[in-house]
């Protein structure tokens, strides 16, 4: 392993944090030490939330893998959000600020967004969901998705969020799979300028399954949103605008145990069925509201937060409801794409809400950068202080740009490492602590154990790559597989079950500093000729190239390399307009073997318009695989553009 190309650990470039930021910032370096006691430190972080009944018990660990944290005490996740902030004095504090894609805007208090959450779940109580009961919520980014969200766990019911982008089909095993009772969707949303309906996909789901002894959605709620013509079927379907403002907004917020389960996210595996990671309450939102504090530097006072995450995704379950709620945050929901009704849209909105923290993934990043900065340059983004990505390893190319193009080079960086089994941020810089460095999510944070081993579990030491795995466990953990308790420990237990470690599936390496560097998932490394190597590095010098503003790489099976590097790149379009294209595919070629490494030359370079994303953002290289080994594509069904992968094969074969 130690003769690894180590291109993306010559990079050299650091950034300490400034003084000013320092000096007024929520993390200190003594977090670190405060943390060698693991679970006092958690306790602490723990009572930062209103208990019912104070926990007299931080972590439970005698039957792994099934962890219970702060088991005997008792809360409310909504009250935390909520009703605290309002008795605080906080009510006028604007929780929301609400920005819909046509330009219409909604801005809500804590005590109105407590207010509706109050009715809500009178309602839902109404309707018989009962704590415990499962709820699918199928909504666009309006206010009513976090409410909804709010109103489930008010009740001690579970929901089950499915992204609005889902077909029909994927909301129907999910919704089977939970068994939920039910669904409060809306008739549509606004996306790309236009109304994009959701009842419809819900009526067909319900619908095709006929009302037979294996039903179990009672109802769907319905939210007015596009205004457009809805199916209606009576009996099932209700009108949220006809029950919500007309129920008594009296509700006294119960409590619930720390361990009663708090949502189930889907999240897709190796095999073709979707896994319900399943989360619970006191753990779960001690670690969102925790992370979101420190690593996000929020001072709910004075910030203006947003988090761009989809709530169909764990970063808009942790980053947009939980976390930033439970701080008692102001933050910035917007319903629409970044490109409509035109490419500046997002700034535009930083500019017009002062956006002080922007947090955001590296897809987005580089389809900015792949536009140019001239967008982002017309907008005053100067309220920005801070900036962060999830979601896949960020590039130095593109976390250069966004530091200089978005952050002005003032605002520190934080690369965030997380998982929806982690549930929040287990790896990241601490911002005002941290001096950073371009493409490394460098540290695990306080109360973290982490370490990168070899297939027997060994670590690997400074300056090595391998797997990377979390020793200990940790607050907000997943609980398990809804109904599958057995893929639970086979998928992340089994691994290392002799050393008791979680098996994160991602490749990692330890620089000379101890600093961690994301390689991508362990399935996306690639052996050459004996030599490991990563996608994450070869897309990186690829994209570190003047001409490439994206780039995947894959590797497709060769007679003589085992392997051989194929490479996808989207050029920008300021290069585009000023070069040819002639002769570019060998500059490539060239350019990666001068950057990395002879070895690291793609055998193939293939220049394409687009990649072949999921709907949240992850490039699908098995795809692109396919694609070099010239076997038919697989199954498209998750990406968000379908047709994308016919344009990449007729771009592909001209080429050749
Ligand atoms: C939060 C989220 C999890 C997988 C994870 C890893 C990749 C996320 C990353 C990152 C490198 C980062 N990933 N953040 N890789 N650096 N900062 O994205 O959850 O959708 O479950 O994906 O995403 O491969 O294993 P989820």
């Amino acid at each position: 392993m130690s003769s690894q190309i180590d291109h993306l650990l010559n990079e050299t470039r650091r950034f300490a944090p400034s003084a000013d930021f320092a000096a007024a910032a929520n993390a200190h370096a003594d977090l670190y030490d405060a943390a060698a006691d693991r679970e006092a430190f958690w306790a602490e972080q723990a009572r930062n939330l209103h208990w019912h009944t104070p926990f007299t018990r931080t972590l439970d660990w005698s039957n792994p893998p099934f962890a219970t944290w702060f088991e005997d005490g008792e809360l409310n996740v909504a009250y935390n959000c909520l009703d605290r902030h309002v008795e605080a004095g906080l009510g006028d504090r604007v929780a929301l600020l609400w920005e819909g894609e046509p330009g219409d805007e909604r801005r809500v208090t804590y005590a109105e967004l407590t207010d509706e959450v109050k009715r809500l779940a009178n309602v839902l109580t109404e309707l018989g969901i009962d704590a415990g009961d499962r709820v699918a919520i199928y909504l666009p980014m309006i206010p009513e998705a976090v409410a909804a969200m709010l109103a489930v766990a008010r009740i001690g019911a579970i929901h089950s969020v499915v992204f609005g982008g889902f077909s029909a089909d994927s909301l129907r095993s999910r919704i089977d799979d939970a068994g939920a009772k039910l669904v409060i969707t809306s008739d549509g949303g606004y996306r790309k300028g236009k109304a994009s309906p959701l009842k419809p996909a819900v009526d067909q789901a319900l619908g095709d399954r006929g009302h037979g002894p294996q039903e179990t959605v009672e109802h769907v709620l319905v939210v007015k949103r596009t205004g457009t013509e809805v199916n209606w079927e009576d009996g099932r379907d209700l009108w949220w605008h006809d029950l919500v403002p007309a129920a008594s907004a009296d509700h006294v917020a119960q409590p619930f145990p720390a361990e009663n389960p708090l949502f189930i996210l889907y999240t897709s595996g190796t095999t073709g069925k979707p896994k319900g990671i399943l989360h619970t309450s006191g753990g779960y939102l001690t670690q969102a509201a925790f992370t979101n504090k420190v690593v996000h530097d929020l001072h709910p006072e004075t910030d203006v937060y947003w988090c761009t995450a989809d709530i169909g995704w764990i970063t808009g379950h942790t980053y947009v409801t939980y976390g930033p709620l439970a701080n008692g945050a102001t933050q910035v929901i917007y319903e629409g794409t970044p490109d409509t009704p035109h490419p500046g849209r997002w700034w535009e909105i930083v500019a017009k809400y002062g956006v002080t923290i922007l947090y955001t993934a590296p897809t987005a990043i580089r389809s900015f950068m792949k536009l140019g900065r001239s967008i982002p340059e017309q907008h005053d983004l100067s309220s920005l202080r801070l900036l962060g990505s999830v979601g896949e390893p960020i590039n130095p190319e593109a976390w250069m740009w966004y530091r200089h193009v978005i952050g002005g080079d003032r605002t520190p960086i934080v690369d965030t490492w997380w998982q929806t089994e982690t549930g929040a941020i287990m790896v990241s810089a601490l911002p005002g602590v941290t001096e950073t460095k371009p493409g490394s999510a460098q540290v695990p944070l306080p109360g973290i154990g982490l370490d990168v081993v070899d297939d027997q579990g060994q670590e690997v030491g400074n300056g090595n790559g391998g797997l990377l795995v979390l020793t200990e466990p940790w607050p907000s953990m997943l609980r398990g597989i809804w109904g599958d308790p057995d893929r639970f420990k086979e998928t992340y237990w089994d691994k290392f079950a002799d050393k008791g470690y979680y098996f994160a599936g991602d490749g990692a390496r330890l620089d000379e500093d101890g600093d961690v560097w994301f390689l991508g998932r362990v399935d996306d490394v690639m052996n050459v000729s004996g030599h490991r190597l990563s996608t994450t590095e070869i897309e990186s010098a690829l994209v570190g190239n003047e001409a490439v503003a994206e780039a995947a790489v894959v590797g497709a099976s060769d007679e003589t390399t085992g392997q051989a590097v194929v490479a996808f790149c989207v050029i920008k379009e300021s290069y585009m307009k000023a070069n040819s294209l002639d002769g570019l595919v060998d500059t490539l070629r060239a350019w990666v073997g001068d950057q990395i490494g002879p070895i690291a030359r793609p055998r193939d370079v293939y220049i394409v318009t687009e990649l072949p994303k999921t709907r949240s953002g992850k490039i699908m290289r098995r795809l692109l695989r396919d694609v070099a080994e010239g076997r038919e594509v697989g199954d498209t069904t998750t990406l968000a553009d379908t047709m994308v992968m016919s344009t990449i094969k007729g771009q592909v074969t001209k080429k050749d």
